[in-house]
């Protein structure tokens, strides 16, 4: 069995590894950053392919660092526990509280400078954090199979970029902004937007695409982050999974949720309200306080933004139904703040009442 003094000084030194890997992680996560956003990511040809190598070489890196920083967190309560175990032996009777004390300082200087550079980094971070956030918002889109995710992001941007289909699967991340072309927006952003889609989590047939989801909300900085729920499949069990792995790695400050498809309500039966607060009474489950929850149509959204001479037949058709819908039926403004803007396009209307028009001035105006 090992002594105090070398228990001790093993936990120092882990400790020290611990705080350089850490940091090392964030260098590369924000390197990573960088890549992403490089004008070359987007372009096609040789330097595309070196830069998504370096994209997965850093990627790499980071997951093996990560190993690392696992395992050494192991040695680290194994060390922490030995020590306590060498105590409760060796010093029955003793007043000792000062044995047990893992203050820094007692790990030597070495960890103390350590410690100071490290602050100071952090709050070189956090400065340049609140920097970007000045002038950036990146949102990340995500959900169950099939909930609509593509179809908003669509909605949001007024143009099909996003893959969108009943089968198709979105399979990777992608990354949508308003630069250098602008999105097609009711309410136009102030700052420079990142919208992030993301595959849909579903356990049975493709359990893969969780570990791609999961990563993005794990490795990449965003503000915001939107689930959706969809309205024609609620309270599956890939989304009990899915908001459990949210709930516990996502700021809960940063989340909206939103009901979609609210267009395939039945009007007769059917009540948005009712369902809004059955979904808040099940977020409540998951340490949401106060969720934010606004139903939406996002494909009724995105078609207000198309011009129709370019719909098929069985969009006009489904544009058809929704425009009666929410002349007479649904009204979904009065879920979302209130907004006393004066409407001036014909559209502007069905904005409102379809969810975009509140979507927008949530992210876009705060
Ligand atoms: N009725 C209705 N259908 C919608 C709405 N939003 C999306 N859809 C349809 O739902 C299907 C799936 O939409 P996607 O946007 O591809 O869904 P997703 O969440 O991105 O799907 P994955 O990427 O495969 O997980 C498509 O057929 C869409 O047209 C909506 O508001 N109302
Ligand atoms: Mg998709």
């Amino acid at each position: 069995m090992r002594t105090k003094d070398e228990l001790q000084r093993e936990i120092g030194e882990i400790r020290a590894e611990l705080l350089l890997k850490n940091r090392y992680v964030k260098v590369r996560q924000a390197d990573l950053y960088d890549i992403r956003h490089s004008p070359i990511f987007k372009q096609e040809g040789a330097n595309r392919q070196k830069i998504k190598s370096q994209q997965h070489e850093c990627e790499t890196e980071i997951a093996f660092h990560q190993k690392l920083i696992d395992e050494l967190e192991l040695k680290l309560a194994k060390a922490i526990i030995e020590l306590a175990d060498e105590k409760t032996t060796n010093n029955v009777g003793e007043n000792s509280s000062e044995n047990f004390s893992e203050k820094p300082n007692q790990n030597g200087e070495k960890i103390a400078r350590l410690t100071a550079r490290i602050q100071a980094q952090e709050e070189t971070i956090a400065k340049l954090t609140q920097l970007r956030q000045a002038t950036e918002l990146r949102i990340i889109i995500t959900g169950t199979m099939s909930a609509g995710k593509s179809t908003l992001i669509n909605a949001l941007i007024g143009e099909k970029q996003a893959e969108s289909a009943a089968e198709a699967l979105t399979a990777e991340i992608g990354y949508f902004t308003n630069n250098p072309k602008p999105f097609k927006t009711w309410i136009t952003p102030t700052k420079l937007v990142t919208i992030i889609d993301t595959p849909g989590v579903n356990a049975a047939l493709n359990p893969e695409h969780a570990a791609v989801t999961h990563n993005a909300l794990s490795t990449e900085i965003y503000d915001k982050v939107i689930y959706i729920f969809n309205a024609d499949k609620l309270g599956t069990e890939d989304d009990m999974a899915h908001l459990e792995y949210v709930a516990e790695n996502v700021p809960k400050d940063k989340l909206i949720f939103m009901l979609n498809k609210v267009d395939n309500f039945d009007v007769d039966n059917d009540s948005i309200t009712e369902s809004l607060q059955k979904l808040r009474q099940d977020l409540l489950k998951f340490g949401y306080t106060e969720p934010q929850v606004f139903p939406i149509s996002a494909k009724f959204s995105l078609l207000l933004k198309l011009p129709q001479e370019t719909f098929s037949k069985m969009e006009q058709r489904y544009f058809t139904r929704c425009s009666a819908l929410f002349d007479d039926d649904y009204d979904l403004s009065e879920f979302y703040p209130a907004d006393s803007r004066i409407l001036s396009e014909p559209n502007e209307n069905f904005a409102r009442k379809c969810g975009i028009l509140g979507l927008e001035k949530i992210l876009f105006e705060s």
